[in-house]
């Protein structure tokens, strides 16, 4: 089983867990080395796994070292991705056997996290935001591989929706498309991150940690394969205007066409142009919305290990 498989290189902690049916809860590292400045990725990182401890479950960041796929990181190694930041390779799918042949470090995006997640048996993983279908995405193809890891591998991914950098509605089309759940957490509308709501619709809304859970154990029980989205709005005292959070991703979108960012690139750009456009209220309401959806992911765990 996972404990033996060759690649991970599991923190005893989890290791233990895992064996004993304890609930972990498994983090990306993308978030720590591309997605934040340093020191409040590193803050937010150590902050992120302190929630999920006092809710009673054991975290797990995961990022790849050395090329070990590492599941559950010391706070020194925490440190060394958010101190080397751009520096470190963001790592998705087609990455990872690269990083792992040349044993490089490597911070994981939440496709690449899903997967080492699901490796080491760990079945629910909370973050920020997830990658999506960006705008234009018509013209340029530009969907993000976390679409596609969420139609088959089987982890339950807790963010705050999806930032309006990308098209939510054409992101949801897609995961209808593919077969992956999308479920409202005390939500009837798809959560557009900084902001509780957004037009669009969830088809199904869930209103406690046990619930999903069900829904959840009865998904694989089935056997249907891949992931489920669950989308938990952003606490209101943190959420910010829509009108203006709106159109600081507006200008952010045409500082990027504007310099020709593409690619991997291109989700990196946007979230540090957002932060100093906006002065920094962005990266709070980030860093509030991470922690809170932390929580639920312990939560929804804790329930998974009964
Ligand atoms: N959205 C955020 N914060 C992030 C990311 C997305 O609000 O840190 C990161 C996640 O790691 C996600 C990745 O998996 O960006 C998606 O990148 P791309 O669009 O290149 O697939
Ligand atoms: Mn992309």
């Amino acid at each position: 089983m996972s404990k033996y498989h060759p690649y991970l290189k599991i923190a005893p902690e989890v290791q233990t867990a895992l064996q004993h049916n304890r609930p972990v809860v498994a983090l990306e590292s993308t978030i720590i080395a591309h997605g934040m400045p340093f020191p409040q990725n590193k803050e937010t990182a150590l902050a992120v796994e302190a929630v999920i401890r006092s809710e009673g479950a054991i975290p797990a960041t995961i990022a790849i070292l050395d090329g070990h796929l590492v599941v559950g990181l010391s706070p020194a190694e925490i440190e060394i991705l958010g101190r080397d930041g751009e520096k470190v390779a963001k790592v998705s799918r087609r990455d990872l056997p690269f990083i792992v042949s040349r044993q490089q470090n490597g911070a994981t995006t939440v496709a690449s996290t899903m997967i080492i997640a699901a490796m080491a048996g760990i079945r629910v993983f909370a973050t920020g935001g997830i990658g999506g279908v960006h705008r234009g995405a018509a013209e340029t193809m530009d969907i993000s591989a976390d679409l596609q890891e969420l139609a088959k591998t089987s982890v339950a991914v807790v963010s705050a929706g999806a930032k309006s950098i990308l098209d939510l509605g054409l992101t949801l089309e897609y995961l209808e498309t593919y077969g992956v759940p999308v479920i409202g957490y005390k939500t009837d509308t798809f959560p557009a991150f900084y902001t509780q709501e957004s037009k669009l619709k969830v088809d199904y809304r869930l209103d406690s940690p046990k619930e999903v859970a069900e829904v959840l154990s009865h998904k694989w029980r089935m056997g249907l394969e891949g992931g489920v989205l669950i989308a938990n709005p952003i606490p209101g005292r943190f959420s910010m205007p829509p009108a203006l959070i709106a159109s600081r991703i507006e200008e952010a979108l045409a500082e990027a066409a504007a310099e020709n960012i593409k690619g991997k690139a291109l989700t990196p750009f946007l979230l540090a142009k957002i932060e100093s456009l906006t002065g920094g209220d962005s990266l709070k309401a980030n860093v509030e919305l991470v922690l809170h959806n932390a929580k639920l992911g312990a939560q929804i765990a804790m329930e998974m290990s009964k």
